[in-house]
């Protein structure tokens, strides 16, 4: 027999799995905990769709390419508005933990063996509505000790305006029933706050010797503030991790000057930031087409919204990158987009559970539906191939070799990818 729910997703919306898996005793359980219930589907992977920058960009490893895992789903749990997640490690270093925010307001620690989730008290009012809301988290470099946490997320402003701020707080309690956020400190802000709801980017990355905070923060819908030097919107932000800006920034002039936090510029809607082997990489959804992988440079301009290998939803066209080399190109574009939700690059910990994707870009896709896995060699990049997951993805997790999912909207599930 098959549950109603597998056969749905076999005849209905997976046309690239095999079948249900007909056998499977877990599909027949009378079971009904969420960390039982593992998806009869076999996920395979889908040709790549992608433009990469030059015919010659080839993966990072040549066998990679002859190695296509498949996977089922095993439901941890399931969320309202789902937005980002990271681990939260433990003494043992384990990822038994997941910290996940929902747009809606709320972060909860989820346990990801009992499917347990504990609200964390102490979390600021966020201005939720479109693409806003409670956004993301990460844990501080020196969690460890400090147990302090970085938040990003909307707030509303005067004249129903709105814009992403970035916050730290100690986080206490974790282990028990009731977590909560204390010693909240402001770190960051987009200014001027605008109208509208969307576009708000507000991703978060330590460098990887934990000196440097990156935020990305998108052009609220707005375009030509990605190229206004005197306001903060569609730029990659570098600070220290108190706030304070570092006077190595390429466009540092004074402490006060808006322009000195900036990174890079011209960017639209920056949702994934990642470090592999020393270089930041991120993803930023185009308009209709040109969804981007960029490798950022320091101080470099990509263009939005001069060029994009897109068009207006208008269907106006926009130039593309290559008319104008001064704005550093996508190293991978995507037409029709995916749209880019999220990314987490996969590497081996103490669990190996997909060798072959070591050092790839998992990418999560909202339009595409899909799980996009990407490969960096150097300055280049290529997708290798992609999974239909029949559900939006808002957000992708790997860590100690191991891989969530988080899909979007309501009743959102945290899926762990189980290795076929
Ligand atoms: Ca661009
Ligand atoms: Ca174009």
């Amino acid at each position: 027999m098959i549950n109603t729910r597998n056969a749905m997703h076999s005849t209905i919306a997976v046309p690239l799995t095999i079948a249900a898996l007909l056998t499977s005793t877990v599909a027949c359980s009378s079971s009904t905990t969420a960390t039982s219930e593992r998806e009869a589907i076999v996920y395979e992977a889908n040709n790549s769709n992608a433009d990469a920058r030059q015919s010659t960009n080839g993966v990072s490893n040549p066998s990679q390419t002859e190695v296509k895992p498949t996977f089922t789903t095993e439901t941890i749990a399931s969320f309202n508005e789902p937005w980002a997640m990271t681990a939260l490690l433990t003494p043992t270093n384990t990822t038994k933990k997941l910290l996940v925010t929902q747009k809606t307001g709320e972060l909860l620690i989820v346990d990801t063996e009992t499917g347990t989730k504990t609200a964390v008290a102490g979390v600021p009012t966020v201005g939720y509505g479109g693409q806003g809301g409670l956004g993301d988290i990460i844990i501080a470099p020196d969690f460890a000790q400090s147990n302090t946490v970085y938040l990003s997320y909307a707030e509303a402003g005067a004249g129903n305006t709105y814009g992403a701020k970035v916050i730290k707080a100690t986080l206490t309690g974790a282990d028990t029933k009731s977590p909560r956020l204390q010693n909240i400190t402001s770190i960051w802000e987009q200014t001027p706050k605008v109208k509208g709801q969307g576009h708000y980017s507000h991703r978060l990355l330590f460098s990887p010797d934990g000196q440097y905070l990156y935020i990305s923060s998108g052009d609220r819908q707005k375009k030509d503030p990605a190229q206004d030097m005197s306001v903060n919107l569609g730029k990659i932000i570098r600070l220290y991790p108190d706030g304070s800006i570092p006077r190595d920034n390429p466009f540092f002039t004074t402490p006060g000057a808006v322009q000195s936090q900036f990174w890079s510029i011209g960017h639209r809607n920056v949702l994934g930031m990642a470090f592999y082997k020393g270089q930041l990489w991120e993803h930023e959804m185009g308009p209709r087409g040109g969804d981007e992988f960029n490798l950022i440079t320091r101080g470099n301009n990509y263009g939005w919204p001069i060029v994009s290998n897109g068009r207006n939803y208008s269907g106006t066209d926009i130039p593309d990158h290559d008319t104008r080399p001064e704005f550093d190109a996508p190293e991978v574009s995507w037409t029709p987009v995916i749209s880019p939700s999220s990314m987490s690059i996969y590497s081996a910990g103490s669990r190996n559970d997909f060798p072959s994707w070591q050092d790839n870009a998992l990418i999560g896709g909202l339009s595409s539906k899909a799980l996009i896995v990407v490969a960096m060699n150097n300055n280049q990049a290529t997708e290798r191939y992609r999974y239909d997951m029949s559900e939006r993805i808002r957000s992708v997790l790997a860590v100690n070799g191991e891989v969530f999912v988080l899909e979007d909207g309501d009743n959102g599930r945290l899926l762990k990818l189980v290795s076929q």
